[in-house]
């Protein structure tokens, strides 16, 4: 049988197989299994994830750090999940003026993920396009997505090292790092720290933090590349240290894709029709509608 991924390998030395084979996963285009089940992974390139509250500057982070990691003769990828919410309209278009010194680098890839999963969780689609890169040969893979409380935590699942950003006015955010970010979190940024009480609240952040378990604290000026070099060394010396993580992240991977695939078929709008239908018989029961699935 004919299908779309017929001869698409993904590979970063061609940048529109790596454009094709995203475009087949992210739309679940035919042959999207096939292609999924066929990627093979020859370099561990880490993931990156780069998390924190709308503005605090993770897209301008990502272009600084894009221009360390690009030093050593690196290919990168970066995915921005966009959340489908309507205060964050428009920031795709942001995210791509931000980054635009890299939109045309030849060792540079760049693409948007516009949709969270249907679940309200992490999508599954974001798991499987940063395979897709990562079996691409990518040396780093960063991933840009808006943390809004849990949804900060889902990036964890994703990302074998994540970098949370914070502002020095993010002090609200405290309350939700001391109940669950700190784990999910391998280092934080305080980023803005050009702004008044940068010090203050970098000193916050190491105050409520375990003795024994401090993550690092970076201070940086995204928009003028300030303290980029400590963050950088900070993953490369995180790359190369083997995670510990690993069985707990593609668990979360494999919770992620076995959801999709449970519920695939399955929305609201049918629901609602079949329901319609069968309530028009007599005594319809829910339970007894829903067994089936
Ligand atoms: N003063 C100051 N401004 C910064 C710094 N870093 C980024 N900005 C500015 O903050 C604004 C938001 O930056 P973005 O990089 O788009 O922030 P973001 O977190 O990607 O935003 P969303 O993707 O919309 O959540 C822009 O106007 C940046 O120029 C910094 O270190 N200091
Ligand atoms: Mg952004």
């Amino acid at each position: 049988m004919q299908n779309a991924t017929n001869n698409i390998k993904p590979h970063y030395t061609d940048f529109r197989s790596v454009a094709r084979a995203l475009t087949i996963v992210e739309n679940d285009l035919s042959g999207a299994d096939e292609l999924l089940k066929s990627l093979t992974f020859t370099k561990s390139s880490p993931i990156i994830g780069i998390t924190g509250p709308p503005g605090a500057g993770k897209s301008t982070l990502v272009n600084s750090l894009i221009s360390g990691l690009l030093t050593s003769g690196n290919k990168i990828a970066v995915l921005a999940i966009d959340p489908t919410s309507p205060f964050n309209f428009g920031s795709l278009l942001g995210d791509r003026i931000r980054m635009a010194p890299h939109f045309n680098h030849p060792d540079v890839f760049i693409r948007s993920l516009a949709t969270r999963g249907s679940l309200g969780g992490l999508s599954a689609k974001a798991i499987e396009m940063t395979d897709v890169l990562r079996a691409a040969g990518f040396n780093y893979i960063l991933v840009e997505t808006v943390g809004v409380g849990q949804s900060e935590i889902e990036i964890a699942g994703l990302a074998d090292l994540t970098l949370l950003v914070l502002v020095p006015e993010s002090g609200d955010e405290i309350q939700n790092i001391k109940s669950g970010l700190m784990e999910i979190a391998d280092a934080f940024i305080v980023n803005k720290s050009d702004r008044a009480d940068a010090d203050l609240f970098v000193n916050n952040l190491k105050k409520i933090q375990n003795k024994e378990t401090q993550l690092p604290v970076f201070k940086t000026v995204a928009s003028k590349s300030e303290g980029i070099d400590q963050v950088i060394s900070f993953i490369h010396s995180k790359s190369e240290a083997k995670n510990s993580r690993k069985e707990l992240l593609l668990a979360e991977k494999a919770y992620q894709l076995i959801q999709q695939k449970r519920m695939a078929g399955i929305n609201k709008k049918k629901l609602q029709q079949d329901i319609a239908k069968a309530l028009n018989k007599p005594g319809f029961n829910l339970y007894e509608f829903v067994k089936d699935f």
